[in-house]
């Protein structure tokens, strides 16, 4: 099959391209180097070492034999998205090219709308690219299990049947995100489904829960092929930022009372998903919804996992109670399927085994290049600015009032 992976320098897109393209399907990845822009913005980096994405692609086609094909631009650079496919004229598109953190999209009105201008405008040019150049082709679109929130009722998948005053529908499952960047995916999801509806297009909304995890079967080929770990306050995840916590002998910090709880998945799964939901595309017209992960866990959960693991590694690490710096439901039912993947042939893995094989052991061998000022939590959902993550630094002197 021939397929673009939209943001295939990141986290999930690189092992994404990778896995594909083992699998013998036509690559192409398009980037427009925005994350690694980020990182530089918050001062931060990837634990891991991590190449430059022509390295990354060079060392895989030497390894492999195969050729992964590059296009640097942005997906809400609509000339340049219409060149893309009216060149490639893909069957499928993965598309990752959005903006991905709760915290960055929480820092100041400015980073709100940059995460949801960048994040809905990429995807409403990437529809209308499609409907021009590509009408039959297959959007693979990753969402988030955030998009649902935490009702007190099972989460469906995508749909919900409701009875009301004597009658019945089959609706769009209600969305109570707890971000400007998950609700950028609520209203992403909308649009989508408008097109299918409008255009006829097909396309597979991933609500995916939090990935981790470093290694895939390709990545650990190389050490070029290496991916990103993300542990600062901003674009690090819970687990992530625990495991290198517990790898520095720091406090692990459970936001709140830590039952909050989420859906998780390794990125070797993820990569499963995606090339599952390839091989089965919707019809033309149908916009389908499947939930991406295959665990759940309260953050205070993860925080005992983490504990009990480094233990085993001889490690002693703490638990402590930070004051949560987000607005959220802190002890919560939480109840959502997850049928669909796993129907279709996914064969989970669990993260009892992926902390010591692509976590832990990961924190602990790099943890020398490890910033400790990134740690804290900086970003609060109740400031309107929060000017240690704002805009702080200014060319020349500093404009006061
Ligand atoms: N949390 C802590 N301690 C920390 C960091 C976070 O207790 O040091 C808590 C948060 O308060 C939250 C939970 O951990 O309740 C999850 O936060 P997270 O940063 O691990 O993940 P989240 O913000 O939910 O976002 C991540 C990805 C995002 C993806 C989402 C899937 O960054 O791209 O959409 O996971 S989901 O969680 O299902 O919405």
């Amino acid at each position: 099959m021939r397929i673009i992976v939209l943001g295939g320098d990141g986290y999930c897109g690189w092992p994404t391209a990778l896995h594909l393209s083992d699998r013998g399907h036509e690559i192409l990845i398009v980037d427009d180097f925005s994350r690694r822009r980020i990182d530089y913005e918050l001062g931060t980096e990837s634990l891991t070492p991590i190449e430059i994405l022509h390295t990354r692609i060079k060392t895989w086609q030497n390894l492999s034999g195969r050729r992964i094909q590059l296009a640097v631009g942005s997906v809400n650079d609509y000339e340049f998205m219409a060149d893309v496919m009216r060149g490639f004229a893909p069957e499928s598109i993965v598309h990752y090219a959005e903006l991905r953190s709760a915290p960055y999209s929480m820092i100041d009105r400015q980073h709100a709308i940059q995460t949801q201008l960048h994040n809905i405008e990429g995807t409403l040019n990437l529809l209308y690219a499609m409907k021009e150049f590509a009408g039959d082709c297959h959007l693979i679109k990753l969402g988030t299990m955030g998009e649902y929130g935490q009702p007190n009722i099972d989460i469906e998948e995508g749909f919900i049947e409701v009875h009301h005053n004597g009658r019945s529908d089959i609706l769009p499952y209600p969305m109570q995100p707890g971000s400007f960047y998950h609700l950028s995916k609520v209203h992403d999801s909308q649009n989508i489904m408008f097109a299918c509806k409008i255009w006829g297009l097909r396309a597979t909304d991933l609500h995916q829960g939090v990935v981790y995890g470093t290694i895939t079967d390709q990545i650990v080929l190389d050490d070029r092929l290496l991916n990103r770990f993300d542990y600062d306050d901003v674009y690090g995840t819970a687990l992530n930022r625990f495991c290198v916590q517990a790898a520095i002998g720091h406090p692990l910090t459970v936001y709140g009372k830590g039952g909050q709880t989420r859906g998780f998945i390794d990125i070797r799964d993820t990569v499963s998903c995606i090339e599952l939901a390839a091989i089965h595309p919707p019809r033309p017209g149908q916009y389908l919804v499947m939930n991406q992960f295959t665990e759940h866990f309260s953050v205070m959960e993860l925080a005992q996992k983490v504990t009990e693991a480094a233990a085993k590694l001889g490690r002693v690490v703490e638990i402590e109670k930070v004051p949560n710096p987000r607005v959220e439901t802190e002890d919560h039912y939480y109840n959502p399927k997850n049928t669909k993947l796993l129907d279709l042939g996914l064969q989970p893995r669990y993260l009892s085994q992926s902390l010591f094989d692509s976590l832990l052991n990961i924190a602990v061998k790099y943890r020398d290049r490890l910033k400790p000022e990134v740690i804290a939590p900086k970003v609060n959902w109740r400031n309107v600015t929060n000017p240690e993550r704002g805009h702080q630094f200014f060319i020349g002197a500093k404009p006061e009032r």
